[in-house]
């Protein structure tokens, strides 16, 4: 007999947080009845063979953490639930974003949650969605912490919700978009949650991240020292984590607009291509204009200048032909050099 019900954690990163468990004989489970059964579960530091990641042959399977009180995790790394705390939260974080805000219900738009995996394999410095769950490794604790904050949660669920949607291919323009819509959303659901210790802010990593403040920067993309602030033809031959750098940005100048400014506690500093001034139309309005443009006018093989006429169909249907978030989606473009 399972029933559900409420407990708490404390995270490494987003402090102490309520948590959806299930009650069953021994203790409870990492299991959240109230968003389609997504689970939390311990990878136990094994990696995927490539026979598992081609034909899912020989997988390793996944512990489930139980706990005797319904309170999880200490904080700090010492206890293997903490990090499945982060990664429990940030799942139900994204499953709530997308349901509150874009009525979207679960990843795939069918009301099932999915599963979390946390510990994979040994020092590994990455997140990944594989199309059915989601894998968090511990990080190298001399780059990265584990990688289970909000923002990279909110990313990698992200892809599954591209997967679903326009299906953006994952190189050339369409893939700096698909990176883009990942490092978007990640964003927004990062600030949907108004969490304290991880509050909403325009970097993607700034809480994993130990060498460099964070992974990348919407404000100005080639803070990170290689990706570019402004389109030129051949962007699509970057890796997807630079190309994608031209929609973080004009996602960026069309929420909040060029100048310095603190968000979250940390400094952001934008400035259009052609040198002209925005003002911001805030990243609600973000959010509802790029899920609108991704879900109804973006396919697989959408182009920034496609993203560009996307964008602005979707502000269209929004707000209107002659409104002033139809007018800023396109200054915002060519902000960017995207005309
Ligand atoms: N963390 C990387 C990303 O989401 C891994 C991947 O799936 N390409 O971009
Ligand atoms: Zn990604
Ligand atoms: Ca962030």
């Amino acid at each position: 007999h399972i029933e559900t019900a409420t407990g708490d954690g404390k995270s490494l990163y987003s402090g102490t947080v309520p948590l959806e468990t299930s009650a069953a004989t021994g203790g409870f489970t990492l299991t959240d009845a109230t968003r389609g059964n997504g689970f939390t579960a311990d990878a136990n530091n094994k990696t995927d063979s490539i026979l598992c990641q081609l034909f899912q042959l020989g997988c390793p399977t996944p512990t489930r953490f139980t706990d005797a009180d319904n309170h999880w995790g200490t904080g700090t790394n010492a206890d293997r639930a903490t990090a499945a705390v982060d990664a429990h939260y940030g799942a139900e974080t994204t499953f709530d974003y997308y349901k509150n805000v874009h009525g979207r219900n679960g990843i795939f738009g069918d009301g099932k949650g999915v599963p979390s995996r946390v510990h994979y394999g040994t020092n590994y410095v990455n997140a990944f969605w594989d199309g059915k769950q989601m894998t968090y490794g511990d990080g190298d604790n001399v780059a990265a912490g584990p990688l289970v904050s909000l923002d990279v949660a909110g990313h990698e669920m992200s892809h599954g919700v591209t997967e679903h949607t326009a299906n953006l291919t994952y190189s050339g323009e369409s893939g700096g978009l698909n990176e883009a819509t990942s490092d978007i959303f990640g964003t927004l659901v990062e600030f949907s949650a108004n969490n304290a210790s991880d509050p909403g802010d325009y970097y993607i990593g700034e809480k994993i991240m130990k060498d460099r403040p964070a992974l990348r920067f919407m404000d100005k993309p080639s803070k990170d020292g290689k990706s570019p602030d402004c389109y030129s033809s051949g962007v699509g031959n970057l890796d997807v984590h630079y190309s994608s750098a031209i929609a973080n940005h004009f996602a960026y100048l069309l929420a909040e607009g060029t100048g310095a400014k603190t968000i979250g506690g940390l400094p952001h500093d934008s400035t259009a291509c052609d040198g002209s001034t925005l003002t911001g139309i805030g990243h609600d309005k973000l959010g509802k204009i790029w899920y609108r443009a991704l879900t109804t006018y973006m396919t697989s093989g959408t182009t920034y200048a496609q993203a560009r006429t996307a964008t602005l169909n979707a502000a269209t249907d929004l707000y209107g032909a002659t409104s002033p978030e139809r007018a800023a989606v396109a200054a915002a473009w060519t902000a960017v050099a995207v005309n």
